[in-house]
């Protein structure tokens, strides 16, 4: 599908990696996420940012991409996810990622992929496979690349692996995602170069994405856990935290796209 290629490389360089911005922690977490730099609250302020510091692409839901859309440069993908849940749901009902937006929206919105989550292992597993199955049907037949946010989540999972970190689930996550038929797979980092890669091989040359995660203190700690993450054969990141509650994301990013794209020392990459 010569339409699903084409938009794949929005994101992908090259060198097959990329560096995507995400941001719809509003939703999924609250506005509080946004309180250490307030002025990232406005989706305008930080996108303007992250485009200028040369990301590969910007994660959304609809309504923001509605609002702040037309900051994501043309040279820049834009991904609209189309599943989410708010942080305000009572605790028995966050392992369901509802869907929140249909494809001829993201269509319209201008998006080159479209993304949505499964949680696997959840109670609600059935639900988000079935909502992922539609959304990647009607995305393929209009030409578009899908995203699946593969997480592995619930407390079957807990009991079984003891955290949902643990690369066997990681890696079945991947290949439940790969084996959905998702283009671009995102998932947690497994805490090693040699079980990442394992996640990687599982996904059967799909594409791997890190989930960034909580912002770690030190830049540099996050710079390097990129850089595993690419040694292991991933394909590059999804960064949120990390990016928009730094003070200064731009010369972050600006480290990050070393390191990403040209494989450089995370300390030198930081130093730049
Ligand atoms: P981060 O880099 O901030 O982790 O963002 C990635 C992401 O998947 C966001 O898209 C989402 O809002 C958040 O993580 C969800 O995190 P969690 O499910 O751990 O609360």
């Amino acid at each position: 599908n010569v339409g699903i290629k084409r938009r794949m490389r929005r994101f992908f360089r090259r060198d097959g990696r990329a560096l995507i911005f995400a941001m719809d922690h509003g939703f999924e977490h609250g506005p509080t996420d946004f309180e250490e730099h307030w002025e990232h609250v406005n989706p305008k302020v930080i996108i303007r940012k992250v485009v200028r510091a040369g990301i590969d692409g910007v994660m959304m839901l609809p309504g923001l991409a509605r609002i702040a859309g037309d900051e994501v440069k043309p040279n820049v993908g834009l991904m609209v996810k189309l599943t989410s849940k708010t942080n305000l749901r009572p605790k028995g009902d966050q392992l369901l990622q509802s869907q929140l937006g249909f494809v001829e929206d993201a269509v319209k919105l201008g998006a080159d992929a479209i993304a949505a989550t499964v949680y696997w292992g959840s109670p609600a597993e059935d639900v988000m496979m079935r909502q992922f199955a539609e959304i990647a049907s009607y995305a393929h037949d209009l030409g578009f690349p899908v995203v699946q946010f593969a997480y592995p989540r619930g407390p079957y999972i807990n009991e079984r692996y003891g955290k949902k970190e643990d690369y066997r689930v990681v890696m079945y996550g991947a290949r439940a995602a790969a084996e959905s038929g998702a283009d671009m797979i995102k998932t947690y980092w497994t805490g090693s170069r040699e079980t990442f890669a394992k996640v990687v091989d599982a996904a059967a040359g799909v594409p791997v994405l890190l989930s960034g995660g909580a912002k770690t203190d030190n830049p540099v700690d996050f710079l390097k856990l990129v850089w595993e993450v690419i040694e292991a054969g991933g394909a590059g990141a999804v960064v949120g935290r990390n990016i928009f509650q730094r003070e200064n994301p731009e010369p972050f990013i600006k480290a990050l796209i070393r390191v990403v794209h040209r494989n450089e020392d995370p300390e030198e990459a930081a130093k730049a």
